[in-house]
């Protein structure tokens, strides 16, 4: 554990780090206040400081009241030494924010069992942090992985894969077709320009809607990325895959970016694809589908085309 020592009186600070060095603990010394400062503001700080009040430059009880208003350094326990044992002192020393309070001159067993409680409070705060930090990242790995896309209600991009990745295999277990649709919003970014990005989320939610209106309960509707969404047909036929391409193309027709100006009209172009016998993994069927949307835009867009 790293650990900061500050005190201007050379004798009491080789006392000090000779004990610390003794629990195992790694040491800086500081014989002034703005140098205790610069080593607690390291890249690694000390987990636990012992400083003296009186110092010249910046005083002990300046830099406790430093540590306490520095978010990254708020958990670090302090020992305030000092000559000064009022109560008065005692009482302005933890009000800086001191954790504890130590009498000169040092009486080394005293200085032992304080440094114990210091460092077992001190752990105490790293192993919280650790966990914080897990907690976070277990937080953020979650919402990665979360079932549904917030705006349009349908799969988030990890889920709609991992389930296409699973129809997949099955359908080439049991030797079954399925279909594929990949869906994209056409100028979307003039929705956002003219309209604002509020309404082109409602767009996208209405989109969403729509979707699922439009789809069976056992397709699987994913949203991609941004305004590119895709369906997966599972036991569907090339051709009953472009006919539900060609009702969607004409439902998206009724989407009213602006409905209480009733205004701007909404289109999307699909690319349809049916799996082949040749395809030995989802990526095959992904890129045909890819190709076949980038036709529809080509061709002009709000329609659709087939990946023949
Ligand atoms: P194209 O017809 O060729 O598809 O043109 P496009 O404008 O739809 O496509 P482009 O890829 O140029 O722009 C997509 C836009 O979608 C740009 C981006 O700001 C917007 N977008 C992406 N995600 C969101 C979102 O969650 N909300 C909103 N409002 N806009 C989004
Ligand atoms: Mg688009
Ligand atoms: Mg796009």
């Amino acid at each position: 554990m790293r650990t900061l020592v500050a005190d201007d009186d050379l004798i009491i600070t080789t006392i000090l780090s000779n004990a610390l060095s003794r629990n195992g603990m790694q040491v800086t010394v500081a014989h002034d206040g703005d140098v205790a400062w610069q080593a607690l503001n390291s890249v690694q700080p000390p987990a636990l400081a012992i400083l003296d009040w009186m110092m010249p430059n910046l005083d002990g009880l300046e830099l406790c009241r430093r540590i306490r208003s520095t978010p990254r350094l708020a958990s670090m326990y302090v020992i305030l030494v000092t000559a000064r044992d009022s109560r008065e002192d005692l009482v302005a020393g933890l009000e800086a924010g001191a954790d504890d309070y130590m009498a000169k001159p040092i009486n080394i067993a005293e200085l032992q069992a304080r440094i114990g409680v210091g460092t077992r409070v001190a752990k105490l705060q790293q192993n919280l942090a650790q966990h914080v930090k897990e907690l976070s990242s277990t937080r953020d790995h979650l919402a990665r992985m979360a079932s549904t896309d917030v705006l349009t209600g349908v799969y988030s991009r990890r889920w709609w894969f991992d389930m296409a990745e699973k129809e997949f295999a099955r359908a080439r277990r049991y030797n079954r077709t399925f279909s594929l649709l990949m869906a994209d919003l056409d100028w979307f970014k003039q929705i956002n320009d003219t309209y604002g990005h509020e309404a082109g989320d409602k767009v996208l939610n209405q989109f969403g809607d729509m979707l699922r209106k439009t789809c069976r309960k056992s397709d699987v509707i994913g949203r991609l990325g941004g305004e590119e969404f895709a369906v997966l047909l599972p036991e569907t036929s090339a051709e009953a895959a472009q006919s539900l391409a060609a009702r969607i193309t004409k439902a998206c027709l009724s989407i009213i970016v602006d409905p209480s100006a009733g205004e701007g009209k909404c289109s999307c172009s699909i690319g349809v694809t049916e799996v082949r016998q040749q395809d030995d993994k989802l990526d095959a069927m992904l890129t045909r589908a890819d190709q076949a949307l980038y036709a529809a835009k080509r061709a002009g867009r709000n329609q659709w085309s087939f990946a023949a």
